[in-house]
């Protein structure tokens, strides 16, 4: 939006892009579940299932940021993203720990790697993440990645909660989410940095907002699909030839 509006101010901006939490999909009523213990286990596992597939596209969602970025010192702290997750020399990376994960709830490898359980909202909203991430400029990708200020929360929350509502599951399958906890705050320093020293003027702070809550939709709306086919049993098709293929009780 094209605005006469004065700048906000460096603190005022950061304050709105945390505003957005309110929006963060720790709020989304599967999220709100999962806490209160009120998941079964098909319904986690749905939830894994599908959430590795967001997982194996973040390497290829920081890689674009990577191609479109000219700038050595930016890349040579954003390359780090890939190496967590994709992994490097003495560490699986975050994809073979979210197998863990997988193992844990009780899914077949091969099942969630083949993506048969990925849901089409599921996959849009990701694939629309990272055509965001292709097209956009590198400085705008990096802003969309800071829904983060918000995960180190929602990661503690699965730690604080699973073992005693979900004891069916081997701990040893959370590792993911404590391994985040430090990588989402470091990934956020320097993304945040990036964000505010970039959208300068008024209406660039507003489209840095609009960016944040594109992505917020991003996270949102897998859960929507996810709530669709996991809580109210109508996965795309259900009605008519059998949708995907359904999780296993
Ligand atoms: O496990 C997550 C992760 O690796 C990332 C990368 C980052 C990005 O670049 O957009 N966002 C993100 C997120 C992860 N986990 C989500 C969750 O709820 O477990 C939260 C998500 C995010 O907040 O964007």
């Amino acid at each position: 939006m094209a605005t006469s509006e004065p700048a906000l101010s460096r603190s005022e901006f950061e304050a709105r892009l945390r505003a957005k939490g309110e929006r963060y999909h720790i709020h989304h009523p599967f999220h709100k579940a999962m806490y209160a213990g009120e998941l079964t286990p098909p319904q986690i596992r749905g939830w894994v299932a599908n959430r590795y597939y967001y997982q194996i596209m973040i390497p290829q969602k920081d890689a674009a940021i990577l191609a479109n970025c000219p700038d050595r010192e930016t890349r040579v702290k954003w390359i780090q993203r890939i190496l967590d997750h994709d992994g490097a020399e003495g560490d699986e990376g975050g994809i073979a720990a979210w197998l863990e994960l997988s193992d844990a709830v009780g899914l077949e490898r091969e099942a969630v790697t083949d993506l048969r359980y990925v849901l089409p909202g599921v996959r849009f909203s990701v694939d629309a993440y990272v055509s965001f991430a292709r097209r956009a400029t590198w400085q705008e990708a990096a802003c969309s990645s800071l829904t983060e200020m918000f995960a180190p929360e929602i990661h503690r929350s699965r730690l604080n909660t699973w073992p005693e509502h979900y004891p069916w599951i081997d701990q040893g399958g959370l590792s993911y989410f404590r391994k985040r906890l430090g990588e989402a705050r470091r990934d956020v320093e320097h993304g945040l940095e990036v964000t505010l020293d970039y959208f300068r003027s008024r209406s660039a702070q507003e489209h840095a907002l609009d960016i944040l809550q594109f992505k917020l939709d991003v996270l949102w709306t897998m859960l929507d699909a996810m709530t669709m086919a996991y809580v109210h049993g109508a996965p795309p098709y259900h009605s008519s030839d059998g949708g995907p293929v359904a999780v296993p009780d």
